[in-house]
Formats: structure tokens, C-alpha cells, sequence
């Protein structure tokens, strides 16, 4: 069924999220689209807050929404924070959706994760993989809380017609991440660790785990531009993976992140932390099918992140 092509020029567009890493991708790529962009902060909204959100949709009655709020971290964020990831998830994706819904919106673009597949689902993972098996334990409360808001964008298609449509990022990083040294992603952290060893001048960094896992790394202005190109042109109930197609194991993230911030140290792997799922690398031929490919290579966007990171943190890079 061909999908009827989704204006955003000239419509109110609602960004949940916007101070975040995604969101504040969002706003840039946004920029260029004429929509009459529409935010709100954690202290006017608090989007877990039912009463609230309704409020606001009453009031603003946004056209399209990008529910990129959440409550994200790393593996160690979400294998100690269980409880909050599940909560603040699960309020914040059923009060959005739900207002959405009650307030007219036109189209709505629910944000999941790559986490959402099982531990062990063959590779590269298919959109129909979901629900298949057991999932990766240290973020299993994280994954649940998604696999409930894709569901719920799902429902509201079926019984109300909805135009909500849900799509699956694989791991992100880029400007705007989160740099908090337990519950950062790992590029964020490795940056981050390696920074600090390379102005203090200390001899080594210790990865966490093993470094064996594979991982696939989607920089996030790229992740913005696929998500504006879907919310224009696909209509559908089933799930859409955005990702690169090509994954790389920790320890050689180490090395192109230490070359990148020219950390010139030992690299050594701190075995007492957990690997998380040996791999999760998305099968990205569904996104390829609806006309999209990601532009930015690994290391062009690790150089990207860290001038951001340099910038953002004020950090003067030493001579
Ligand atoms: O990025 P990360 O925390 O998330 O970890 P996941 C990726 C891999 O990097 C793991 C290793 O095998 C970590 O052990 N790693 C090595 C590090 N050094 C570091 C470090 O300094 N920091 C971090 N964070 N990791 C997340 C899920 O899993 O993926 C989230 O927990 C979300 O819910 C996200 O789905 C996309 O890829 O393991």
C-alpha cells in the first residue's frame, strides 16, 4: 500500500524530548522542514504527570508528535535504575501516546530500541524478531517499557485509526549525549575516559567487560534525518529498524575512540563489569526498501562527537 506522503511544513510539531540527545537532533533537522516547532521542559511538563499532559495537549493541540522523551542510560544505568526505567518509561509513553490520541494528532512517531529484540535472536535482527524470546537481562525493564509503548502506537491504530508509526534505533551517539561516568552509553563514556586520561596524563584506561561484544553505532543527526524521512512517507503498523548495517566489536571502538581523542595509553578491560548482550546488530533492509541509508561513517562521527564534547564541556584541548 503506498503511504500518502505526511506534510510537516506549516503544521504545529510537538518535540517530547527536546533537550535530549535525539530530541535536540530533532530540532536541527526540523529546522529546515517550515513546522512550527512546539517544546516543553521537564519543569513546565512533567510528561509521567497524566493530568498535566493532558493539559497541555488540550491546549496546544500539536498536529505531529516525536515522542523522543525517555528515561536512557547505558548498561550500568539500566541494570541499577530498574525500577525508574520501567516507571518513567511506561508514564511517559502512555500519557503522550494517549494525548495524542485524545487531541487530534495527525501523526505520531514513537521512539523505541535495539533492546527490544531477544538476548539472542539470530543476526542481523528483523522487525519480526520482537517478542520471539527471552530478552537481555540488565535492561530488561527498559526494553519492557518499549515493547509496551510500540504496542500501544499498534492498538491505537487498530481500534482508532491512528496514524502512530514506531521505529527501532540501534545503539546512538553524537552531540548532546549524556556524559555521566557510571550511566553514560559506552561512546559517550569512552570519550569522556579518555579525555580525562589523555589531560591527566594517566597511563591507561580500563574498558568495562570484555570487549568480545559487537555493537552498531548510528550517529545521531543521521538517526534525526531517517526519523523526518519515515514520519513523511511511512504509514504503517509495522516496526521500522534505523541503523547502519554494519557493527564493530568494543575493544576496536576503544582503539578508534582513543585515536580519535589521541589518547596514546594502555587499554586495559575491567572483566567485573557486564558485556550485556554478546551483539545486537539490526537488519536495516526494510529501511533501505523505503528509500533511506545512513551518510556518516563511524569515525567522521566520533571526531563529530568529540569536538561537540569539547565545545559542550568548555574543554580547552591541550597543544
Ligand atoms: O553502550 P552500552 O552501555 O549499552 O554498552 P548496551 C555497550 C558495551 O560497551 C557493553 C561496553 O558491552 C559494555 O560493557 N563498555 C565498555 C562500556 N566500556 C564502557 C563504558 O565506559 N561505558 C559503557 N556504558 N559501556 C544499552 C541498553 O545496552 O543499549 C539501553 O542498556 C539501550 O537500554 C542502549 O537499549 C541502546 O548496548 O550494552
Amino acid at each position: 500500500m503506498a503511504n500518502a506522503p505526511f506534510e510537516l511544513k506549516g503544521k504545529t510539531v510537538f518535540v517530547a524530548g527536546h533537550r535530549g540527545m535525539v530530541g535536540s537532533a530533532l530540532l536541527r533537522r526540523l529546522a529546515r522542514e517550515g513546522a512550527d516547532l512546539l517544546t516543553i521542559s521537564r519543569s513546565e511538563v512533567d510528561l509521567r504527570n497524566q493530568a498535566a499532559v493532558d493539559a497541555w495537549f488540550a491546549a496546544k493541540r500539536p498536529q505531529a508528535v516525536f515522542l523522543a522523551a525517555a528515561k536512557v542510560g547505558g548498561i550500568v544505568a539500566n541494570n541499577t535504575l530498574r525500577a525508574e526505567f520501567l516507571y518513567d518509561n511506561l508514564a511517559i509513553s502512555t500519557n503522550v501516546i494517549q494525548a495524542s490520541h485524545a487531541n487530534g494528532c495527525e501523526k505520531l512517531m514513537f521512539f523505541g530500541s535495539s533492546c527490544i529484540y531477544p538476548r539472542l535472536a539470530s543476526q542481523p535482527l528483523r522487525e519480526d524478531s520482537m517478542l520471539t524470546g527471552p530478552l537481555e537481562p540488565t535492561n530488561e525493564p527498559y526494553a519492557i517499557a518499549k515493547i509496551a509503548g510500540i504496542k500501544m502506537a499498534e492498538a491505537y491504530r487498530s481500534q482508532y485509526g491512528s496514524d502512530f508509526i514506531s521505529v527501532m534505533p540501534t545503539n546512538l551517539y553524537g552531540p548532546g549525549d549524556n556524559y555521566h561516568p557510571e550511566y553514560s552509553h559506552v561512546v559517550a563514556g569512552l570519550i569522556r575516559r579518555f579525555h580525562e586520561a589523555k589531560v591527566s596524563g594517566a597511563g591507561s584506561v580500563a574498558m568495562w567487560g570484555t570487549g568480545a561484544p559487537h555493537r552498531e553505532f548510528l550517529y545521531v543527526d543521521d538517526l534525526a534525518d531517517a526519523s523526518i524521512h519515515l514520519m513523511k512517507t511511512y504509514s504503517s503498523p509495522e516496526l521500522v529498524n534505523i541503523g547502519t548495517g554494519e557493527d564493530i566489536t568494543i575493544a576496536e571502538l576503544a582503539l578508534m575512540v582513543a585515536a580519535a581523542v589521541g589518547f596514546r595509553g594502555e587499554i586495559s578491560f575491567d572483566t567485573s563489569r557486564p558485556d550485556g548482550t554478546p551483539r545486537k546488530l539490526l537488519d536495516v533492509s526494510r529501511l533501505a526498501r523505503l528509500g533511506w541509508r545512513a551518510q556518516t561513517s563511524l569515525e567522521e562521527g566520533i571526531q563529530l562527537t568529540y569536538r561537540a564534547y569539547l565545545a559542550d564541556n568548555k574543554w580547552t584541548a591541550p597543544e
